[in-house]
């Protein structure tokens, strides 16, 4: 909720970043910042730009919705950082900006002739975040993607049917996971710039990341050693436990028995499901609600132990129950008993949740290529910093202007860096 009394400033208002990020993990993040207030320079090839702007096009002739909903907020210039004059030009938005963002390949940046090293040269105050897939060791020079992060950051080996392959998570916690965990470092870094005066190096490796967001499953790794983990399912089905944390299905992770359930009309709606956990407070509420009143002092169901080695059967009596409801009924009848379960609900759901969009966890955008789209807003609510979400810019959108507003660029100088083609080809009105 914003707080109507203060101006509608932003929280990071002033700040200026060098966004020299693509694909998705360091877009992220940048675009995050932008939410924020940050004025976002996105620096991109000449002629080619960010590769996702031509990745999994739905409209022709526009960039894609890959691009589009991951670029939110910043503006774009196009520059060619190899040659002698993109170089004078990088050289002069590293002076002029707060924060240096990348996640190129390991070692690009330095072949560019921009180390860590020249950066702090040429701007002591900068801060220089880099997200690379692993860290400093044996595959420190490995190009990384999003599900090489999950499988190696642990997640994979812990997701999925105990009796199936390992599997990748629907949500991006390898590159859109590790671009939330690179956005706290910098902020953090900005608020101890405020009292050093100094820059630092900020990086986050994508398997860290999603190791961090997995530390559940070390957890249990190391509990194994006291002994079989007796919440998982397999626990109760007698199936022994080996040396690895194992796949868990859909048992949830905090300890209490939990499985996903079908519900009415599953047999053409793939996701008329629920989520149903049967926490211990709220045991006799689930007898009464799935009509087994009698199982409240039933011998061998009274208490969560016991109960372990039945939740097979619970289960599938309460699906029987679920069965007859919709998922939405579900939620209703149980809320009021606080028996958390939740509706599995999809990807079309969500986007016709006009709920959503009045919170700006959804929105609505105009692109000039594409029309209207839908895309995810900043999950993130400050009552004094409101967000605005702005359409992604178009390849070089902003290249003059950032020439000569940032970077303060005029005149012959001007045409020169135009005319050197380091920047691309200037469109016409653009150039104006
Ligand atoms: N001007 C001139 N050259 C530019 C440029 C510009 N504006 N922008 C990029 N380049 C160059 C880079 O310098 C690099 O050149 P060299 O190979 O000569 O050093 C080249 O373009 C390719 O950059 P890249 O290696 O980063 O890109 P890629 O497509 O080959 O690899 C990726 C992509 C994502 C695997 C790699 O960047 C990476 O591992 N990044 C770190 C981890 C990461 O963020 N992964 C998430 C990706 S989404 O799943």
């Amino acid at each position: 909720m914003l707080n109507e009394s203060v101006s509608p400033m932003k929280a990071l208002e002033g700040i200026k970043i060098l966004d020299f990020t693509h694909v998705q993990s360091g877009p992220t993040c940048t675009q995050i910042l932008g939410w924020f207030g940050a004025d976002v320079l996105k620096v991109e090839r000449p002629g080619v730009g960010d590769a996702t702007r031509k990745q999994l096009v739905d409209v022709p002739g526009a960039d894609s919705l890959y691009f589009t909903m991951l670029n939110h907020n910043k503006r774009s210039i196009e520059l060619n950082s190899k040659n002698e004059i993109g170089k004078e030009v990088l050289t002069r938005l590293i002076e002029e900006c707060d924060v240096l963002v990348e996640n190129f390949a390991p070692g690009a940046l330095d072949r560019m002739g921009f180390s860590w090293e020249r950066i702090q040269e040429i701007n002591p105050r900068i801060i220089m975040a880099s997200i690379k897939g692993f860290g400093p060791g044996k595959y420190q020079d490995c190009k990384v993607y999003e599900n090489v992060a999950r499988c190696a950051g642990g997640s994979a080996s812990t997701t999925g049917l105990l009796d199936g392959p390992p599997l990748v998570t629907g949500a991006q916690i390898g590159d859109s996971g590790t671009g939330l965990h690179l956005c706290l470092g910098i902020v953090t870094a900005l608020f101890q710039r405020e009292k050093t005066g100094r820059g630092q190096k900020v990086t986050t490796a994508m398997q860290d990341a999603v190791l961090n967001l997995a530390r559940v499953k070390m957890r249990d790794q190391q509990r194994l050693a006291s002994g079989p983990l007796n919440e998982y399912s397999q626990f109760g089905e007698g199936i022994p436990f080996g040396e690895a944390t194992p796949r868990a299905g859909n048992d949830s992770g905090g300890g209490q028995p939990g499985r996903i359930l079908k519900c009415k009309g599953w047999e053409d709606d793939p996701n008329a499901y629920t989520y149903f956990i049967c926490q211990a407070a709220i045991w006799d509420k689930v007898c009464d609600v799935i009509g087994e009143p009698e199982w409240k002092t039933k011998e061998g169901y009274t208490t969560p132990p016991e109960r372990l080695g039945k939740l097979n059967e619970i289960f599938a009596r309460i699906e029987q129950w679920t069965m007859t409801k919709t998922k939405f009924e579900v939620m209703d009848i149980c809320n009021p008993f606080n028996i958390p379960v939740g509706p599995i609900l999809s990807m079309k759901e969500i986007a016709e949740d006009e709920s959503l969009y009045a919170t700006g966890t959804m929105v609505r955008v105009n692109h000039p290529e594409r029309g209207e789209y839908l895309s995810v807003g900043c999950p993130i609510k400050m009552s004094d910093s409101p967000v605005e979400v702005t359409r992604s810019p178009l390849l070089g959108e902003h290249t003059v202007e950032i020439l000569s507003e940032v970077l303060g660029y005029s005149g012959e100088e001007l045409d020169r860096v135009v005319g050197s083609g380091a920047v691309g080809e200037i469109k016409a009105e653009a150039a104006q």
